[in-house]
């Protein structure tokens, strides 16, 4: 018979399995929004052991707000986003200038879809830092998120990855980390080249030209790109944001 302190041992077993397990992973995604979950499922796919780690304890970053609120985002008629939605099973209206796709149904199956390719999300978890060993970054270190809520004063813990992509959007908050403690991105100032304003003919492009390596073992994707990268937002169209998130696992793909 079911009781309360058989609920607590196997909830914590299984968390705490769940916890060794990824102690050490290929790839660490900071950030469960578009970039980082598309990311996710198609390293996952291809049998990379591969960590997702949100700060908040719901999925889906920016896609829930939709535009202002309004439930519906927007993507390309491009053969490469058809691709992804169907990958996703996301279903789309045809207008003249673009597929509608509700943010309820893409938050969800973004998630659903990383979660089945094997990919492994821990939420309630914040990368507060990085590891770095002989000028790469090999690694993040974690603590839960409502210690810093909460201000409090606690040592975090530490993962080791072979990469690690920032997907944390527009805080772009591990190159962050990297530039204050850790040395140059391979950006042209060295530093964080900033956000610019909306922009959004010049922006679906620049997102996924600017994903890449921004130091060595870290990548960059999604808005993260964009902010480290300087180049402008774009508002509720997310064709470049799951290009972004393709494009990030093709490469690190390549370079395993
Ligand atoms: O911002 P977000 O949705 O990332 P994205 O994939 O997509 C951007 C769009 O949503 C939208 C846009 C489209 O045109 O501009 O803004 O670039 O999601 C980023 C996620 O990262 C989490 C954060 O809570 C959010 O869910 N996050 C931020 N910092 C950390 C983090 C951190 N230090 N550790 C873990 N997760």
């Amino acid at each position: 018979m079911i009781n309360e302190v058989k609920t607590t041992r196997n909830i914590l077993k299984h968390s705490f399995d769940d916890l060794i397990k990824y102690t050490e992973v290929d790839v660490v995604i900071a950030g469960a929004g578009p970039s980082g979950m598309i990311a996710s499922k198609y390293l996952a796919d291809n049998k990379v052991k591969t960590l997702l780690i949100e700060k908040k304890l719901s999925i889906g970053g920016g896609i829930w707000g939709g535009g202002m609120m309004f439930p519906y985002i927007l993507v390309q008629k491009d053969r490469r986003i058809y691709e992804i939605l169907k990958d996703f099973g996301i279903k789309y209206r045809s207008e003249k200038d673009g597929l509608v796709i509700s943010s309820i149904e893409t938050a969800s199956k973004l998630c659903a879809g990383a979660v089945n390719a094997g990919a492994k999300i821990f939420n309630g978890i914040a990368v507060e830092d990085v590891m770095i060993r002989k000028n790469r970054i090999c690694g993040v270190v974690i603590n839960w998120a409502a210690v810093e809520v909460a201000g409090l004063h606690v040592d975090p813990l530490t993962l080791s990855s072979k990469f690690v992509v920032d997907a944390t959007g527009h805080p772009s908050e591990v190159s962050n980390v990297v530039v204050r403690k850790v040395g140059r991105l391979k950006t042209p100032s060295g530093k964080i080249e900033g956000e610019k304003s909306m922009w959004l003919e010049k922006s679906e492009n620049l997102v996924v030209k600017n994903t890449k390596e921004a130091f060595p073992g870290l990548y960059v994707c999604g808005m993260a790109a964009n902010a480290v990268f300087g180049a402008p937002r774009m508002g509720p169209i997310f064709g470049g944001m799951f290009l972004s998130g393709k494009k990030v696992a093709d490469k690190i793909l390549n370079k395993m």
